[in-house]
């Protein structure tokens, strides 16, 4: 048998000129092995998709996998800032076990496998002297993987320098085979210590050569400048595209003379950015009266300026953001809102954000997108094109993850009638 598995006329949309085209998809031992206008053989389990929209699957580039489904424990967060969720969570992560980290994670990331998105880098926070969490998140990378992609950042929550030890824990993170290595600049104690802090990532992404994922800059401070330091790194190294400014808030209240300058620098160093606007939206702005910042870092400047913007979802019911369900569609409905990116394009350019651009970011491209030879992980939408797939935001039609139906949503059905006749 040449095939696996056939999916007949599935609709393919490239992204910047939204032409279409129907198309057979050929898959054979997981891989897509033939896409062509009208494939003649058959095999024993084939799809008609009636032009149903096929899209690369969701990229979740940045959730914090250990924290998650644990809001309210061990109490809620009542001021809603980043700095009272770092506090309960230290009071929870007390508490927590391999089987603790492992159940909840696991459950999300069916929750978030069954919404399509197939690959997900996690924070595992390191500051913790058992590094618990981090144990937990790369044995489920491991039991998941042929299913679903997880990577792994070794996260020191409470800071580098904030304690003796947790400059030694991150780097035994990256013994223990984190996939990349993370810092927080803007809560060390001291503006000269965040910038130690950043310069002793990047030293030890050199030392293990992992990738880089910084949360920088998630403040309203003005004041708070650790991008320009994880730029300035990145042109020095050379090694832009193997490094991540997550959340950088910071750069949506930088004054514009700054901010253009900035800019420059950024597309020298051509680093990626995450940002995470269901959650920003809620964190940021909390010590502000009227009128109150969006907390946003400035995504359409950066993608209008060419550098790599993803979009992630950041926290599911956790110490931070009590809502959600993983949705990255509902993640992209927001930053359209949020960032202003609602013309047709900016619209389309929020779908690209949380699929190709974080592939981008993960450095995932070898397997990922709809093209023979790579991967048979996609989706099947019932909308017409992306633009509706984040306006309605219905869940995927069809999950295909290597080459497997893995999930398979029926939508609801709603009966209207105005003569309240339902006989
Ligand atoms: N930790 C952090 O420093 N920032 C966040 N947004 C979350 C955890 C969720
Ligand atoms: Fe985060």
């Amino acid at each position: 048998m040449t095939y696996d598995l056939i999916l007949r006329r599935g609709r393919l949309i490239t992204f910047d000129t939204e032409d279409s085209q129907l198309v057979d998809i050929g898959i054979k031992d997981g891989l897509i092995t033939a896409i062509s206008p009208n494939l003649r053989e058959s095999t024993h389990q084939e799809i008609d998709l009636a032009s149903k929209l096929v899209s690369p699957p969701f990229v979740e580039s940045h959730i914090h996998l250990d924290s998650v489904l644990t809001a309210g424990e061990p109490r809620w967060n009542q001021s809603g800032t980043l700095f009272e969720g770092i506090q309960i969570w230290s009071d929870r992560k007390r508490e927590i076990t391999i089987e603790d980290v492992k159940k909840r994670a696991l459950t999300m990331l069916k929750e978030q496998a069954a919404q399509g998105i197939l690959f997900v880098r996690t924070h595992a926070d390191v500051s913790e002297p058992q590094l618990i969490a981090l144990q937990a998140l790369l044995e489920l990378r491991d039991e998941v993987k042929d299913w679903i992609t997880l990577q792994v950042v070794a996260f020191p929550q409470d800071g580098i320098y904030s304690n003796s030890q947790n400059e030694m824990l991150l780097e035994k993170a990256l013994e223990m085979g984190a996939d990349a290595v993370g810092g927080i600049p803007h809560y060390e104690l001291t503006r000269d210590l965040g910038v130690l802090s950043v310069k002793r990532v990047f030293e030890l992404a050199a030392k293990y050569n992992r990738l880089i994922d910084i949360h920088c800059d998630e403040i309203d401070d003005e004041q708070s400048r650790f991008l320009e330091v994880v730029a300035a790194e990145a042109i020095r190294t050379k090694i832009g595209n193997r490094v991540t400014a997550s959340h950088t808030t910071a750069f949506g209240s930088y004054n514009n003379a700054y901010a253009y300058k900035l800019m420059g620098f950024l597309q020298r160093a051509q680093i990626n950015f995450i940002a995470n606007p269901l959650i920003n939206i809620t964190l940021q702005g909390r010590t502000d009266s009227y009128p109150k910042r969006r907390g946003v870092t400035r995504v359409k400047e950066l993608w209008q300026n060419g550098l790599n913007v993803s979009f992630g979802h950041d926290c599911v019911q956790d110490p931070w953001y009590s809502l959600g369900t993983g949705s990255m569609l509902d993640v992209a409905h927001m930053g359209v809102h949020i960032c202003h990116m609602t013309g047709r394009q900016e619209v389309n350019a929020c779908y690209q954000m949380v699929t190709n651009n974080g592939a981008k970011t993960l450095h995932i491209e070898d397997k990922y997108g709809v093209e023979i030879g790579k991967s048979a992980s996609l989706i099947v939408l019932d909308e017409r094109d992306y633009y509706d797939a984040i306006r309605i935001r219905n869940q995927p039609r069809y999950v295909i993850s290597q080459g497997k139906i893995i999930a398979s949503t029926i939508p609801a059905t709603t009966n209207f009638s105005l003569t309240g006749n339902w006989i």
